[in-house]
């Protein structure tokens, strides 16, 4: 905030489109548009510095209003100062606050009930727009309803809030998915997904939509939601490259979930009910293999959403699959199923495989006390001899130590576990994992079935 403090609230930023937009024609007759700011907490400069860039802009006949949704922030200067602020706008920026915290999904469909627009533009609170950026995305509603058109993100720096364009110029992206729900990027032609913060879409199509699925809590994997919904249902999303939007990148999530506190994170939640509902049986499972501890967990009433699905006749996610996020077979083949997930554990002692805080490229992993609470210690052991955690995969590290690793495409490792003495060997290299029983050494000795501290179980824990 130090830092945005000190920059003006009307700066210039750079023009970063390629040279063609600033040649195009677009129609005259476009839909209106209403901009909708969702903030928690967020700083005041950077809040302020989003509206003012909205409304500089934007041609002053399409730009219906900004509205401003304040989800039950407690920051002082977000109260009085706030509303005294946007006094300057004339009316042209309405300010909503709840009466107490919805989260920022249940904040944005309520945005979109309270705008007039033809279309809704939703931006994070922490943007600026560049050059001419809302017309490229009313263009193409215009031009078919049921699109949702994407803005191309430019990176600001939180540090010194340095603007830069993230993407490659002149390649462009789309927003795709690995199984874990994990959200990722690849280069052109249609969008399957988007990255959830930043689109324009016409609001009656929106509301018949359903908006978002009011079941989904706080934020996290309504981009997906929404994503599904549209494509399976008969819409479309592009990506706009004329249109350039700068977004603060933070190393931090000052978004929190307030007082919801359930056994298993929020956004798994979400991803849960996103799965059920959209994704065909056999896709869920490649999900349930990523994230093997929350199988089961109650994600609440999804029966409006199948009801939305049959009512729409929605294609199938395997159409989806097959003709929209074409490239996620390859990028991230379904993985294979797990031969056993949970912790690594001695067979005669309760020390595990710890991940000890190191990620992939870091140092090596180790061993300490199993603690059955997953995080560090839950991995993944797949039929072809893949051992994964998270996202990431557990190899080899120097000549004989352990580490977290980038994951090949191809689902596959080297190693074998061996059921029956419980050896976890390293392919045919003749070495095998062994846990030292203090020191939290975990390395690749010489395979030796006798010895006690070679022989793992791969046990299930219960995090719920
Ligand atoms: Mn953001």
């Amino acid at each position: 905030m130090v830092a945005s403090d000190k920059i003006s609230l009307t700066r210039n930023i750079p023009d970063t489109r390629l040279d063609e937009c600033k040649y195009w024609h677009y129609p005259e007759d476009l839909p209106t548009a209403s901009v909708i700011i969702v903030f928690h907490n967020e700083g005041f400069s950077t809040l302020l510095r989003t509206v003012h860039s909205v409304i500089k802009t934007s041609p002053y006949r399409l730009l219906k209003e900004v509205v401003l949704v304040d989800d039950f922030s407690d920051k002082i200067d977000l109260k009085g100062r706030l509303d005294k602020y946007i006094e300057q706008f004339n009316g042209l920026v309405k300010l909503y606050r709840n009466p107490e915290r919805l989260g920022l999904i249940g904040t944005r469909s309520k945005g979109a009930t309270l705008a007039t627009g033809d279309v809704i533009v939703f931006l994070d609170a922490h943007c600026e727009c560049g050059k001419n950026w809302l017309v490229p995305l009313l263009a193409r509603i215009r031009q078919n309803r049921t699109t949702m058109a994407v803005p191309t993100i430019d990176g600001i720096d939180w540090n010194d809030f340095h603007y830069s364009p993230v993407y490659n110029k002149h390649s462009h992206y789309r927003g795709i998915f690995e199984w874990g729900f994990l959200y990722k990027e690849s280069e052109v032609p249609k969008a399957p997904t988007h990255a959830g913060g930043l689109f324009a879409i016409d609001r009656n199509y929106f509301i018949e939509l359903g908006m978002y699925d009011p079941g989904l809590q706080i934020w996290g994997g309504e981009n997906f939601e929404l994503s599904f919904k549209i494509w399976q249902c008969g819409g479309s999303i592009v990506w706009v490259p004329c249109s350039r939007v700068g977004h603060v990148y933070r190393n931090h999530m000052p978004y929190g979930f307030g007082k919801i506190n359930p056994k298993i994170p929020v956004i798994l939640i979400n991803y849960m009910r996103v799965v059920e509902v959209w994704l065909d049986p056999e896709f869920r499972d490649y999900f349930y293999t990523r994230e093997p501890t929350i199988r089961g967990y109650p994600i609440g009433n999804i029966s409006e959403q199948l009801a939305f699905k049959e009512r729409n006749k929605c294609k199938s996610f395997k159409w989806y699959m097959d003709n929209i996020a074409i490239e996620v077979y390859q990028m991230f083949p379904p993985p294979p199923p797990n031969i056993g997930w949970g912790e690594i554990k001695l067979r005669t002692e309760s020390i595990c495989w710890d991940a000890r805080g190191e990620s992939a490229g870091g140092g090596p992993i180790g061993s300490s006390s199993c603690h059955h609470m997953g995080g560090g210690q839950l991995f993944r052991f797949n039929k072809r001899g893949q051992i994964g955690y998270g996202e990431r995969c557990i190899d080899k590290y120097g000549s004989n130590q352990i580490s977290i690793h980038y994951c090949p495409v191809d689902p596959s490792g080297r190693w074998i576990f061996e059921e029956k003495t419980g050896l976890i060997k390293y392919g045919e290299s003749g070495l095998c994992a062994r846990a030292e029983r203090v020191g939290g050494k975990l390395s690749l000795e010489s395979c030796d079935p006798s010895d006690r501290y070679q022989s793992f179980e791969i046990k299930n824990i219960k995090i719920w």
